[in-house]
């Protein structure tokens, strides 16, 4: 897909040293209830938030129109012994973190177990990749047409950051943007991955 003219593929980092900090807090404190919550269901949150920010990324093409969604329906791809298959979290703007942490751990286990039913991988408005449980530090996600944009996220790594007067250790999470040139321009994509960079790095921006 880098060969083709109408992808646009761009990177950036996201700060999650708080977020990651907060993440295993809240899993310590629900350790015995087994609730836990991942990195996925935070992107899954940014992402709506992103996705209403700039509801260009929330559309299909289709045909020469461009259907702008007013649902949020996020998909994830899953890694599993057949292949790669899509789940879809339908109204992920109507659940909060546990639940979709929870639903994203149901439908991967189901992914995995080749037992996800036909609705339950279709009618997505945007996709998330995520390759932080493996590795890597940036690749080009390929957008699942007809949606617009898929985000990638790699795998999260302390790096040395100046804080304007020393190198300071943070976790750093790479994140990798591609959408299709035709609906997305450079500047746009630029802006939606800046925000949801920005969301990572302090999650009290969702909130506003
Ligand atoms: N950086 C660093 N570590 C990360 C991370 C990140 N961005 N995201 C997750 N992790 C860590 C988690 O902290 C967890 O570690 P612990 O077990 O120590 O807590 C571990 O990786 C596994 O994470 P998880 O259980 O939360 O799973 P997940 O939410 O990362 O992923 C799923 C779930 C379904 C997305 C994943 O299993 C998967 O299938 N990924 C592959 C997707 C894929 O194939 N994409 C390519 C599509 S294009 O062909």
């Amino acid at each position: 897909v880098s060969q083709n003219p109408k992808c646009l593929e761009l990177s950036n980092i996201g700060d999650i040293t708080e977020l990651e900090a907060f993440r295993a807090l809240t899993n310590k404190e629900n350790e015995k209830q087994g609730l836990k919550i991942t990195m996925l269901a935070f992107l899954m949150k940014a992402a709506v938030a992103a996705l209403k920010k700039y509801p260009e990324f929330n559309s299909s093409i289709d045909g020469d129109d461009l259907v702008l969604k007013k649902y949020f329906n996020i998909a994830f791809a899953a890694d599993t012994p057949n292949g790669l298959v899509v789940p879809v979290i339908r109204d992920a703007d109507k659940k909060g973190i546990f639940e979709l942490a929870r639903e994203t751990s149901e439908l991967a286990a189901l992914a995995r177990d080749g037992k996800l039913k036909p609705d339950q991988m279709q009618g997505a408005s945007f996709t998330i990749s995520s390759l932080g449980g493996i590795g890597g530090t940036y690749f080009s996600p390929i957008v699942n047409a007809p949606e617009v944009a898929i985000l990638g996220v790699s795998k999260a790594a302390m790096k040395p950051v100046w804080d304007g007067k020393q190198f300071v250790p943070r976790l750093i999470c790479p994140l990798s943007l591609s959408a299709d040139h035709r609906v997305i321009d450079g500047a746009l994509a630029t802006r939606f991955n800046v925000y949801i960079a920005q969301l990572m790095s302090d999650f009290r921006r969702a909130a506003l």
